[in-house]
C-alpha cells in the first residue's frame, strides 16, 4: 500500500476513498452486531429542535463504552494505523469508535463541518467504515467537497442544497473513507433501507478529546453537550 501516496492526496482533498479496504466476512459480522443493537425503532439520543434545524436523522453508539469490543479488531488492522500515522503523524491518538444509525426514510445529515475550521491545526480524522453497499438504490451517499478543509467555515446558507465542485460518494461493502473533521461533508437521505456506517475517530496528539462538541453546520453552530445552539448562522 502506498501510504505517503495516499497521504498525500488526502492532504490535497481532505479526503480520500479506499475500496475493498476491509474483508468481507468482517463487514457482515459487524453490520449484524450494529443492526441488533439498534434493532427497528432505536430512541433518538438529540432532542426534537436539533433535529430538526440539523437534520442529523443518525443514531450514534459507543460500543466501547458499554465494554462492547467486537469493533475493536477491525479499528486495529495494521494497515489501518499506518495509513493514520502517515496522514496524521507517529504521534497520532484514537478517539472513539462511534456506530451511526440511520433508519429507513430518514433524513441522512446536512453539510457540517465536525468541529470548527478557525485553528486549521485543530481537527479530528474520521475513519469510516461502510459494512454494507450505500448506493443509488440505498441512497445515504456520503457528499464531500473536495479542498475544503483549506477553505474555513462552511459558508451560511440553505442546509442541503447542491454546492458547486461536490462529489457525491458510492461506497460499496468494506470502503474505508479517511476524511478530515474540516472537510466540508452531508449524508443524502436515506431510502427504503437501513443505514449504518462506523466512525473509528481519530487526532493529531494533543487533540482536546472534545474536539468535536461543537459541530459547524450552515444553519447554526451546534454544542452538543450542553444541546445548545451557540451560533444562529441564517
Ligand atoms: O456516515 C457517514 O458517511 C458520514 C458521517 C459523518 O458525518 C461523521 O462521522 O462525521
Ligand atoms: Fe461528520
Amino acid at each position: 500500500m502506498e501510504f505517503d501516496k495516499l497521504a498525500k492526496q488526502f492532504w490535497n482533498d481532505g479526503f480520500v476513498v479506499l475500496e475493498s479496504f476491509f474483508k468481507s466476512d468482517e463487514m457482515e459480522r459487524l453490520c449484524h452486531l450494529s443492526f441488533k443493537q439498534f434493532g427497528e425503532s432505536p430512541d433518538f439520543v438529540h432532542d426534537a429542535e436539533f433535529l430538526k434545524r440539523s437534520k442529523a436523522d443518525v443514531i450514534p453508539w459507543f460500543p466501547q463504552r458499554e465494554g462492547v469490543l467486537d469493533f475493536d479488531a477491525v479499528g486495529n488492522q495494521s494497515n489501518l494505523q499506518r495509513l493514520t500515522a502517515a496522514i496524521l503523524g507517529k504521534e497520532w491518538q484514537e478517539q472513539y469508535t462511534m456506530v451511526m444509525f440511520s433508519n429507513r426514510n430518514s433524513d441522512g445529515q446536512s453539510w457540517h463541518q465536525d468541529c470548527p475550521p478557525e485553528d486549521a491545526s485543530l481537527f479530528n480524522l474520521n475513519r469510516l467504515v461502510y459494512p454494507h453497499d450505500i448506493d443509488d438504490r440505498t441512497g445515504g451517499r456520503t457528499v464531500v467537497m473536495p479542498g475544503s478543509h483549506r477553505r474555513g467555515v462552511l459558508p451560511a446558507g440553505a442546509p442541503n442544497e447542491d454546492l458547486d465542485g461536490q462529489i457525491v460518494l458510492e461506497l460499496k461493502k468494506g470502503t474505508l473513507v479517511l476524511l478530515h473533521g474540516h472537510c466540508w461533508h452531508r449524508v443524502l437521505p436515506i431510502d427504503d433501507c437501513k443505514r449504518v456506517s462506523i466512525n473509528y475517530r481519530a487526532a493529531p496528539a494533543g487533540t482536546p478529546d472534545d474536539i468535536t462538541d461543537v459541530c459547524v453546520y450552515r444553519n447554526m453552530r451546534y454544542r452538543f453537550s450542553t444541546a445548545e445552539v451557540v451560533e444562529d448562522r441564517v
